[in-house]
């Protein structure tokens, strides 16, 4: 098992989040991958490596998210601090926004103000903009792309340690801790590499809302999310069990949403549930967006799942037997976290 990783994700450390109607130190820090890396050393289960340099990395983005955002993501700390030379000290975070639908804000006029513009590409105000984080979003997307090609190439699993986090990123949007989408990024490459059938098997706590948007309408990419219900739990405007897909993608994506609360056996029986379908699909790679937030003492998030638990969704994974790519995702129990994510490594390896 490869294992892609990069120092350079500690670029990207934002301040603050609004949560729960004020604002909190963020959840998704830097120490997160410390932990995973110095628990790899403990218990080493691949080979750790950093993404080459020459990686055809901007057609990969291009292929997944619009030249605009790209565009704006990669001007807009600049365009931030030109406002105010005070605002080098400050995180940018949006704070309006064209709602949708009735409501008839235009969109067809894009505003100039850096304000409105970050509102026009951020669907939440939990996800700081600060100096480093494209250029930690950008590597991590690496990761995604070096994991994804090296199973491309005939390795049987690649793990890409990305962070800051991706499958709430749509293809010109940002939101819940992140701005690229890594696991889509691995998906569309394995299918520009001529795979025709992809399972995505995102078990993050939240609904993967940005993968599944992505491939709304394609019938190669077959995604499927465990999550907690949107009635109740972030990201609330997608992730219920009736989005099916839409026009050719008719009947590839499955939800599988759950109350807050739900405890490993019952989780675990929907997520068997979810790999026969993923195996009746007879996909050719598998995707795994995995996120640590189902754990029972992650802060943010309402599942129970014990850290042994993992040992076992890490077998079940591999029950499969398909090439795999893992992306990191979710995960905010930060001393446990290194923990729990090398448990599912390890017991995907045990098979
Ligand atoms: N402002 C991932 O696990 N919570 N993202 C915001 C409302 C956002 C989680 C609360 C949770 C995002 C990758
Ligand atoms: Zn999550």
């Amino acid at each position: 098992m490869k294992i892609f990783s990069n120092q350079l994700h500690h670029l990207h450390k934002g301040r603050q989040e609004m949560f729960r109607g004020r604002l909190v130190d963020c959840h998704e820090v830097p120490q997160r991958l410390e932990h995973v890396l110095s628990e790899l050393e403990r218990r080493p289960v691949g080979e750790l490596l950093t993404p080459s340099g020459d990686l055809p990395l901007d057609e990969a983005l291009l292929r997944v998210h619009s030249p605009e955002y790209l565009t704006f993501l990669s001007t807009a700390w600049d365009e931030w601090v030109s406002l105010s030379p005070d605002n080098v000290s400050r995180d940018a975070l949006p704070s309006v926004w064209p709602l949708p639908g009735n409501q008839a804000f235009r969109t067809d006029r894009p505003p100039l103000n850096f304000a409105a513009k970050l509102g026009q590409y951020a669907f939440d105000a939990g996800t700081p903009l600060m100096s480093g984080s494209w250029t930690a979003a950008r590597e991590g997307a690496a990761c995604a792309l070096a994991a994804a090609q090296a199973v491309s190439k005939g390795e049987s699993s690649a793990v890409a340690l990305t962070r800051p986090p991706g499958h709430h990123a749509g293809k010109a949007y940002m939101g819940g801790y992140c701005f690229l989408n890594n696991a889509a990024i691995a998906a569309q490459h394995l299918s520009s590499q001529g795979l025709q059938r992809i399972a995505v098997m995102d078990i993050d706590y939240h609904h993967g809302n940005g993968t599944q948007a992505i491939f709304d309408e394609r019938s190669d990419v077959y995604t499927v999310s465990i999550h907690g219900d949107p009635q109740t739990e972030y990201p609330f405007f997608l992730g219920h069990a009736d989005e099916r897909g839409t026009g050719a993608g008719e009947g590839y994506n499955l939800n599988f949403p759950l109350p807050k609360g739900t405890a490993f056996e019952t989780w675990y029986d929907i997520l068997q549930k979810a790999l026969q379908v993923i195996a009746d699909f007879s996909p050719q790679a598998l995707v795994v967006p995995l996120g640590l937030d189902t754990y029972e003492g992650d802060p943010i998030s309402g599942f129970k799942l014990k850290s042994v638990h993992y040992l076992q969704v890490g077998r079940a994974l591999a029950s499969l037997r398909l090439p795999t790519v893992f992306t990191l995702e979710g995960g905010y129990a930060v001393a446990d976290f290194g923990r729990n994510t090398v448990n599912v490594l390890e017991g995907f390896q045990s098979i």
